[in-house]
């Protein structure tokens, strides 16, 4: 049999509960507040005045038991709160794959958006439930609920991909995604 430098996972199945959004048996959980969120939204002062009313959770993670280790392929489910803040909708914080890994994302629940960036294009994918957004390498990503309904969506992506958040601290997403009277409005990341 092959050695590997970690111990693999044993085979196994993993039950989806499509309702709950859930993996089980579970993994690590990650609940991201809105003070987890600093430096990313638009409006700074709307941003610090929602942290200030309640800290609310913006979007929790929910994992499977299969580790974010090299050659292992984990699988997590990210349900992302409805709201928006100064016309900004919700959103995770995104990030940059540091080994430039592919990654895909199918949509579960709500309406959402996943929005890439690979330091000069951004592009925007359309999630509804059974859509399947695909990352390529070298893409930066964000998902941002569009809705008024939770937004789940199942990620499954090679364990050894890595996260860099600040790269997209740095770089941003090319665009934000606002709220506007037909629905979405797109801005430069840096307009007003
Ligand atoms: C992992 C994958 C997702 C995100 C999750 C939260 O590669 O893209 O599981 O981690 O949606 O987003 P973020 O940007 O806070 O990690
Ligand atoms: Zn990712």
């Amino acid at each position: 049999m092959t050695q590997y430098s970690t111990v693999p996972v044993p085979p196994m199945s993993i039950h989806f509960d499509q309702a709950a959004a859930t993996l089980s048996p579970e993994g690590p959980t990650l609940t991201r507040r809105m003070s987890d969120l600093e430096g990313l939204f638009r409006d700074a002062d709307a941003w610090a005045a929602a942290v200030a009313d309640g800290d609310p959770i913006v979007y929790s993670v929910v994992s499977s038991l299969v580790p974010e280790v090299d050659r292992e392929l984990p699988q997590s489910i990210t349900t992302i709160q409805p709201g928006t803040t100064a016309e900004e909708f919700w959103m995770t914080k995104g990030h940059q794959h540091p080994n430039h890994q592919g990654e895909i994302y199918l949509g579960l629940a709500g309406t959402g958006g996943l929005l890439m960036f690979d330091g000069t294009e951004s592009q925007w994918v359309d999630m509804i439930p059974g859509t399947i957004g695909y990352i390529p390498p070298g893409w930066a990503h964000r998902s941002v609920n569009i809705g008024d309904e939770p937004y789940s969506f199942l990620a499954v992506y090679p364990g050894g991909a890595g996260h860099d958040y600040g790269w997209v601290l740095e770089h941003g997403l090319g665009r934000r995604i606002l709220a506007g009277e037909s629905g979405v409005r797109f801005v430069g990341y840096s307009e007003r």
